[in-house]
């Protein structure tokens, strides 16, 4: 069945990591994962801290990679800023980016997860994304192996999102799934801003999934995928990581 694998970070178990990415299952939600007092110091530290957005457009804190195609020396510029600016919001409070790391290499006991690093430069750790009341996320697909091309982690063979709910909306602001993968043949289907065009979803089974504070949600983000519109004065706001899996080398890398 098309629906998300609903657990506690003790009862993880390696298969649930396969059958998201195969497609046996929308996601991956892990409840509570990181404290909602942390999730709270998390939000209440980036507010005092006047930290300058990434792009007015999309109010991330962090460069996001699919953001900087054809501009990677800007894109590690400011991960390089990013990341420093990530280790002081989460000073006080559990590292949310090492225990996604570490979640996620207990999923893949014969790999290791390496540092990311590109002619000895770092990618972005994470993303944090604020949506505010009226925003969405059109229907997509991740996929840095087709989009990514002129990056190293463009070379992995699985790629996985993570995203950890910091804060929640009042209303609206649902992650749809769509038990459909992206393949070359919907880029005809490609909207001019971003994602692709309604119609490629009709008659697709979904999955809808509304996270609360703390709640870590795990996708194969080659499968399409919407955030609804937020609804009430609550923003709504994630931490994201992709990771990567290359098989060969037994790696696991992360960026955003
Ligand atoms: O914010 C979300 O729930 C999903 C964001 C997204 O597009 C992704 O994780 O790839
Ligand atoms: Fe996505």
């Amino acid at each position: 069945m098309w629906n998300s694998i609903i657990i506690t970070n003790q009862q993880r178990k390696n298969e649930d990591i396969k059958k998201v990415i195969n497609g046996k299952n929308s996601s991956i939600v892990i409840k509570n994962f990181l404290k909602k007092e942390d999730c709270q110091k998390i939000i209440e530290k980036i507010s005092t801290m006047n930290i300058e957005r990434d792009s007015k457009k999309f109010n991330h804190i962090g460069p996001f990679l699919m953001n900087y195609i054809t501009k990677k020396e800007e894109y590690f510029d400011s991960a390089e800023e990013a990341n420093e600016i990530f280790k002081k919001i989460f000073l006080n409070v559990e590292d949310p980016i090492n225990k996604i790391k570490t979640t996620i290499s207990k999923f893949f006991p014969n790999y290791e997860v390496s540092e990311t690093k590109e002619n000895n430069r770092n990618y972005a750790s994470c993303t944090i994304r604020r949506h505010t009341n009226g925003k969405s996320i059109p229907l997509h697909k991740d996929n840095v192996s087709y989009e990514g091309v002129e990056y190293q982690v463009s070379k992995i063979n699985k790629q996985l999102s993570c995203v950890l709910h910091l804060q929640e909306t009042e209303k609206g602001g649902n992650l749809s799934i769509y038990n459909k993968q992206w393949e070359k043949k919907l880029e005809r289907h490609r909207e001019v801003e971003f994602g692709y065009n309604p119609i490629v979803k009709k008659n697709i089974v979904v999955d809808t999934i509304k996270s609360e504070i703390g709640d870590l949600v795990i996708i194969n983000p080659n499968y399409l995928h919407e955030v609804k519109k937020i609804q009430g004065n609550s923003d709504r706001v994630t931490l994201g990581i992709f990771f990567g899996i290359e098989e060969n080398t037994k790696k696991i890398f992360s960026w955003a």
